[in-house]
């Protein structure tokens, strides 16, 4: 190490508006093993990485990371964790398709389909072009259907739960306007509603927090069939239609019978940019979702932690300055 401290090598994407910030060198050392054992070394033992590289002054809330690493699969071109500005994903769709679009952007890999080895499982993904991408997620399904909580400030709020490779509350009228200049009012809103389902211990399998919030409502694109509204564990929104958030609709859609397996629905997000989805049943009747996007490349470079810089692992918004 010299005074630029270790270095950080990323490409920032972004998939239908959301960011995704692709480490290619400089992670931490997390031993062999599976990508899921690499996951948990890493929140245990390593989350200044993920602070460092996310928060402020070198990152932003929006922000996705994705670490690549050396998969356990044979079949994985690559091993990634992503998270975010408080914790870490199982999964995150539009991540996926910024890291294949990445990856072929740094000549790592060709047009057509590669798998990544997550720690929810191996996704399948389908580079369709150099700025386009289709993801296989894996298994989804709905929990629970019209599960009704009281809110404070909004009273009874109807959703359901579903997991598709993160947990979600997904409302289908949403409680305040899908429109871009409604961010404040719309997260606020989910804020709540995420705060009364912990309040009423209503969770995914096994006492899993529920931490994505979704609202649908009308699309504005007549190619699209739903716009919608996502809500992020660390307070950001989806500027993307959100992977995951498509593929818990779908489970849901399909649970209702009210979408047929390779029917497509296109889903839009609250700036306007849409994915195209899909699902298929597996021999194990189960819903893979299929979801495809563009992503861009935005910038790429060396984030540096000098030593002796306070903020060398992010800025905790709410904690008393760092001292030296
Ligand atoms: O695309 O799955 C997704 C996602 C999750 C959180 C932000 N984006």
């Amino acid at each position: 190490m010299n005074s630029s401290g270790c270095e950080i090598h990323y490409v920032d994407s972004h998939t239908e508006g959301e960011p995704t910030r692709v480490i290619i060198q400089g992670g931490p050392e997390l031993g062999d093993g599976t990508i899921r054992q690499k996951f948990d070394r890493l929140r245990k033992d390593s989350d200044t990485f993920r602070r460092s590289v996310i928060k402020e002054p070198r990152g932003y809330e929006a922000l996705v990371g994705a670490l690549l690493l050396e998969p356990s699969e044979s079949s994985a071109v690559t091993g990634v964790i992503f998270f975010n500005n408080i914790g870490y994903l199982g999964m995150c769709g539009h991540g996926a398709i910024g890291v294949a679009v990445t990856l072929h952007h740094l000549g790592r890999i060709e047009l057509g389909k590669h798998r990544f080895e997550t720690p929810v499982g191996l996704i399948e993904v389908d580079l369709l072009g150099p700025h386009e991408a289709a993801i296989e997620n894996v298994p989804c399904f709905r929990l629970e259907s019209r599960v009704t909580v009281e809110v404070e400030g909004i009273g009874k709020v109807t959703g359901d739960i579903a997991w598709g490779g993160n947990w979600f509350f997904l409302v289908e009228n949403s409680p305040v306007p899908l429109s871009s200049n409604n961010i404040g009012r719309l997260s606020d809103a989910a804020g709540r509603i995420r705060k009364a389902l912990n309040r009423d211990r209503i969770t995914g399998a096994d006492g899993a927090e529920i931490d994505h919030i979704e609202f649908f409502g009308k699309p504005i694109s007549p190619q699209a069939n739903s716009r919608n509204f996502v809500y992020c564990p660390g307070g950001a929104f989806d500027r993307s239609p959100c992977g995951t958030g498509t593929s818990a609709k779908l489970a849901c859609l399909a649970a209702d019978g009210k979408l047929r397996p390779g029917e497509q629905w296109v889903q839009e997000s609250i700036i306007g940019s849409r994915f195209k989805a899909s699902y298929r049943i597996d021999h194990s009747n189960q819903v893979i979702p299929k979801i495809t996007g563009r992503a861009f490349i935005c910038s790429k470079g060396v984030l540096l932690r000098q030593p002796a810089d306070p903020f060398k692992n992010g800025i905790e918004i709410g904690e008393a300055t760092p001292r030296s």
